[in-house]
């Protein structure tokens, strides 16, 4: 914990009144839980914060503090001093539409939980907080909030203990340390409902997103003596649900298939991008085959896309890829 960044990061965001707040594209629930924890506490400081996504996704209406997401199309006159990156530390993965938005001379806070692998820069005034050791980004923000003395409400609370059960899988994965229930123990101290939060995330299924196992099923396919389990969605599969991302983490479900080792999910959200996560079980790793592909994450759950005009020979070339991956690294 370089004590240094996370003091400087503190007295930016004490001296700045506007903030715009953003995550990764097809934003997950530790994203937004980040975004929308900080974006309650800057407020509760009379500050203005403006949290932005291309587009908010229904399973994440949950979280505290949602009413405040903006899509880009509405965000014309603001102009943040500070902009505020969660849960990546890549340019790359900011979507389009809201990186055309932004002003590269602002100041830059960058707080992430991903492998780092730093190629580009946001803005030539940047703090840089990423710790891959922790299992979420609200456990970084936790930590922000607390140190900054900033003020954790129970929504906040609540907001920060969603991020942690839904990237530790409901304190299942491998980045669960005594860490991790420490901090659970706080947010719940704080009064955070454990079981709401989990039944909000785990037992909250949309027919959409039945709909969306019932082809990732179809086109199951087993590689590897049944070790590799490989499935993907076509863009037309999202076309006809008219929801164009998967809240769901359906590959984590692959991943749970006894004997599976690697999980990979190829969805083709745009025609012509192409979008595979992978995740295995320990002491498998993916972060490497993403990282072949330009892509990153952490060791056991990571991703790439891939741009291409025919989706179905990507599929074959993808198979043989990750099926010599891990022959070669698997064992
Ligand atoms: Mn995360």
């Amino acid at each position: 914990m370089n004590l240094e960044h996370w003091n400087k990061a503190i007295s930016w965001i004490k001296d700045a009144e506007n903030f715009l707040l953003i995550t990764h594209s097809q934003p997950d629930i530790d994203g937004l839980a980040s975004i929308l924890s900080l974006t309650q506490a800057l407020i509760f400081l009379n500050k203005k914060a403006l949290p932005v996504v291309e587009e908010i996704p229904e399973e994440a209406l949950f979280l505290h503090g949602s009413s405040f997401l903006r899509v880009p199309e509405n965000f014309k006159n603001f102009k943040p001093e500070i902009v505020i990156v969660a849960d990546t530390h890549s340019p790359k993965r900011i979507s389009q539409k809201i990186w055309e938005k932004i002003n590269l001379k602002t100041k830059f806070i960058i707080i992430d939980h991903h492998v780092l692998s730093k190629e580009e820069f946001f803005s030539e005034e940047e703090i840089l907080i990423v710790d891959s050791q922790v299992p979420s980004t609200t456990f970084l923000i936790y930590q922000l909030l607390k140190l900054g003395n900033f003020p954790i409400t129970l929504e906040i609370a609540e907001n920060l203990l969603a991020g942690l059960y839904f990237d530790t899988g409901g304190f299942r994965y491998d980045n669960v340390t005594k860490e991790t229930f420490l901090l659970a123990y706080e947010l719940v101290n704080l009064g955070a409902r454990p079981s709401w939060v989990a039944c909000q995330i785990f037992e909250n299924l949309s027919l959409t997103q039945i709909e969306f196992l019932k082809k990732i099923l179809k086109n199951l396919e087993f590689l590897n003596n049944g070790e590799v389990a490989f499935s993907y969605l076509t863009f037309e599969d999202f076309q006809k649900e008219g929801v164009f991302n998967l809240s769901k983490d359906w590959v984590n479900f692959l991943r749970s298939l006894k004997n599976v080792k690697i999980a990979v999910l190829v969805k083709e959200i745009e025609k012509g991008k192409v979008s595979v996560s992978l995740r295995s079980k320990a002491p498998v790793e993916v972060v490497e085959l993403a990282k072949m592909f330009g892509g990153g994450g952490h060791k056991y759950a990571s991703g790439f896309t891939v741009e291409t005009q025919d989706f179905v020979s990507t599929i074959t070339y993808l198979k043989k890829i990750i099926s010599k991956f891990y022959e070669r690294k698997g064992k």
